[in-house]
Formats: structure tokens, C-alpha cells, sequence
């Protein structure tokens, strides 16, 4: 009864999960509004090599955000 009662709440009100491929020009501000949503302010960016990873809380949803950019191997 336990159980089934924990199950049931933490699928209704528990933590979810998500991943979200963001894709975009360069330089269209991907990676600034990556950083804004986590840290909660505009940070300056660099180019991006390869691409950014970050986990960004929102609610009760996890997000893991990738963020790409221009592939390594690129000249
Ligand atoms: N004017 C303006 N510049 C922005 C905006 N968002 C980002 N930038 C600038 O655009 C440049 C590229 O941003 P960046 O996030 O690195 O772009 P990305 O290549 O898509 O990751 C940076 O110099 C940012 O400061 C915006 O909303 N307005
Ligand atoms: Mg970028």
C-alpha cells in the first residue's frame, strides 16, 4: 500500500526528465541563452567548439540541454 501510494505520487507530482537539442545558426545566441536560463544571468560567450551540456531545473522538471555547435574536425 505504501509503495503503490509513493508510486502513484511521485508520478503525478515527482521529478520528470527531458533532453532538449537546441539547434540554431552560428551566433543566432544559443549558448547565452543556455547560460542565462541556468546561472540566471547574461555571461559572455565564446564560439562553440564541440558542444555544451548543462542541466537546467525547472519546476519539477529536469532539462538536459545540448547545445551544439561547429563539429571539432571542422576547418
Ligand atoms: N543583440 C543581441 N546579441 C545577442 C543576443 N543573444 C546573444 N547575443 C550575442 O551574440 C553573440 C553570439 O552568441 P552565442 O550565444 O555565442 O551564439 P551561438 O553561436 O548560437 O551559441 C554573442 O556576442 C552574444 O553576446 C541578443 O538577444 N541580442
Ligand atoms: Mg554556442
Amino acid at each position: 500500500m505504501g509503495i503503490f501510494f509513493s508510486k502513484m505520487f511521485s508520478s503525478v507530482f515527482g521529478n520528470k526528465e527531458a533532453r532538449i537539442l537546441v539547434l540554431g545558426l552560428d551566433n543566432a545566441g544559443k549558448t547565452t541563452i543556455l547560460y542565462r536560463l541556468q546561472m540566471g544571468e547574461v555571461v559572455s560567450t565564446i564560439p562553440t567548439i564541440g558542444f555544451n551540456v548543462e542541466t537546467v531545473q525547472y519546476n519539477n522538471i529536469k532539462f538536459q540541454v545540448w547545445d551544439l555547435g561547429k563539429p571539432i574536425y571542422f576547418p
